[in-house]
């Protein structure tokens, strides 16, 4: 039911929009360098897009963004989109020859990136083969030349829904980052479908999220969810700590808070010490992992908070099942979001009845058009209209999803198909048990066996009684063929900027 004009361009819903609505005078961003109002956010767009497009770019032209999260992520990347340009914000922890094949793989006419990043930018642009016409550099408290002057006003170049709009970079287990093509409608139906209807965003929230708009996930939470609804955004430009959340979450008392499974989990812990003032959230959400039950039994007995779990992708844009406030399975990701459908294939790409798990698929509004000049990885991830999430799942006979690991995580343990997500499950039950992270090792014989990988509460210490204590504690909680025949303790587990775990780096032994 979502219905777009002809020439529809997304920052006309996004951004111009606020001003025909009177919310010129309310604040849309806070951050620690001050507040942006909607009428202080339309006109530094507008004067940014204005810049682009006298520095001579053409239509479709794409702008790499190196970007912390600040207002000036905004107005580039809707400047951009309103003079007709692509906008590409990319993972900013991510190093130079990362950068150099994004550059080199986008083609980019302009880089914007901010300063902390210059060293690693510099570096990447000496080694890309291709060199952006035009490179910019916002300053620490985001200032940039391309928004301080210059006319405040600006016609939003006429597009239509199905047009190219902006790209994400998508990190697989392995290989090169690819680049996939979300198209102006696409942000409109992740912020009705999942942000308004089913987290049930409003105008008088206020958001803050953890994850950082370079993710899709931070992306949606953290600037088209506050958009779409008309509400304030708080950003962090900082690392997300126990520490540097619970702080903000005091300055600026959010009503909505969105994290990781790894963040809440560190929070929990900090909270035996810690005491900071919650008052403000209503609601948390959680994405990236699936989040285990556990820690959603104690971050709601210890802050009174209930987390919604939910599964999104980077190719879908943003969450696609959920859980909701008021039809809650701890454990499961919940249910598939109204506007979105699921499949659930075996090898033979036929449905699995109830309880079965297999490959899921999803089809909706927001899914990504194709990867950027990737054929082969396009042809496999979208197949006709519905998108393979590489994820494993099963749905019970009430309709909830249950995450079972990443398709290619999972293990065959004497014949029989074993989620690593499951005795992870178990093993974080036990209070010695920070996080851990399960991948299957094949033992003498050739045959495959769950291996462990821990990190420890800072109350436990690495010994062999432990590991032998953790085992009885699995055997206990799984079936009995599920407990890790290894144990490894680990001061951190290998992750994605994102916070997800890096699984093959642990089955390459690369977490020792
Ligand atoms: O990983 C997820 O669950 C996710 C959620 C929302 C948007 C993007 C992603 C990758």
């Amino acid at each position: 039911d979502l219905v777009f004009p002809d020439g529809f361009n997304a920052a006309t819903a996004f951004i111009d929009r606020h001003l025909t609505e009177g919310r010129g005078d309310k604040v849309a961003i806070r951050w620690r360098h001050g507040a942006v109002t909607y009428a202080d956010l339309v006109a530094h767009v507008n004067r940014c897009a204005n810049a682009l497009t006298g520095s001579g770019l053409t239509r479709g032209d794409r702008i790499l963004m190196i970007v912390k999260d600040c207002p000036a992520f905004f107005h580039v990347f809707w400047g951009a989109i309103k003079a007709g340009f692509v906008p590409v914000p990319v993972n900013t922890l991510l190093r130079g020859p990362d950068f150099a094949f994004m550059i080199e793989n986008s083609e980019c006419a302009a880089l914007v990136s901010s300063v902390e990043f210059a060293a690693e930018v510099k570096a990447a642009l000496e080694a890309a083969a291709h060199r952006p016409c035009t490179v910019i550099e916002v300053d620490e408290t985001g200032a940039c030349p391309l928004f301080e002057s210059g006319p405040e006003t600006f016609d939003a170049v006429p597009a239509g829904e199905d047009q190219d709009c902006f790209w994400l970079y998508s990190s697989g287990s392995t290989g090169r980052p690819k680049g996939a093509v979300h198209r102006q409608r696409d942000m409109v139906a992740a912020s009705e479908l999942y942000g308004r209807r089913t987290l049930g965003a409003r105008e008088d929230d206020v958001f803050f999220s953890a994850a950082k708009l370079f993710f899709a996930y931070g992306l949606g939470n953290g600037m088209t969810f506050p958009l779409w609804v008309g509400g304030t955004a708080v950003l962090l430009d900082s690392r997300p700590t126990p520490d540097s959340t619970f702080a903000t979450v005091e300055t600026y008392r959010p009503t909505l808070f969105f994290g990781v499974p790894t963040l809440y989990a560190a929070q929990l812990q900090a909270l035996e010490q810690a005491k900071p003032d919650l008052s403000s959230v209503r609601l948390c959400v959680s994405a990236g992992e699936a989040l285990p039950a556990d820690i959603f039994r104690r971050w709601k007995q210890r802050t009174g908070l209930t987390i919604l779990d939910g599964i999104g992708s980077t190719e879908a844009l943003h969450i696609f099942i959920s859980n909701s406030e008021d039809d809650i399975r701890p454990g499961s990701s919940g249910r598939i979001v109204p506007g979105y459908e699921a499949r659930i294939l075996d090898e033979q790409d036929r449905e699995v009845p109830p309880g079965e798990a297999g490959r899921l698929f999803i089809r909706g509004p927001s899914t990504a058009r194709c990867y950027w000049r990737n054929p082969e990885k396009t042809a496999a991830t979208m197949v006709g209209d519905w998108l393979n999430t590489g994820d494993t799942y099963y749905q019970d006979e009430d309709g909830y999803l249950f995450y079972s690991g990443r398709s290619d995580d999972m293990l065959k343990v004497g014949g029989i198909w074993c989620s690593p997500f499951e005795i992870e499950g178990a093993l974080i039950e036990h209070p010695a048990v920070l996080e851990a992270a399960v991948v299957g090792r094949a033992d003498g014989a050739g045959l495959v066996k769950p291996e462990a990988w821990i990190v420890l509460a800072d109350s436990a210490r690495p010994t062999d009684a432990l590991r032998e204590e953790l085992q009885q504690h699995c055997k206990k909680a799984l079936a009995p063929y599920k407990f890790p025949r290894d144990l490894h303790f680990i001061d951190e587990l290998p992750k994605t900027a994102t916070g997800k775990i890096q699984r093959f780096r642990l089955r390459q032994g690369q977490g020792l």
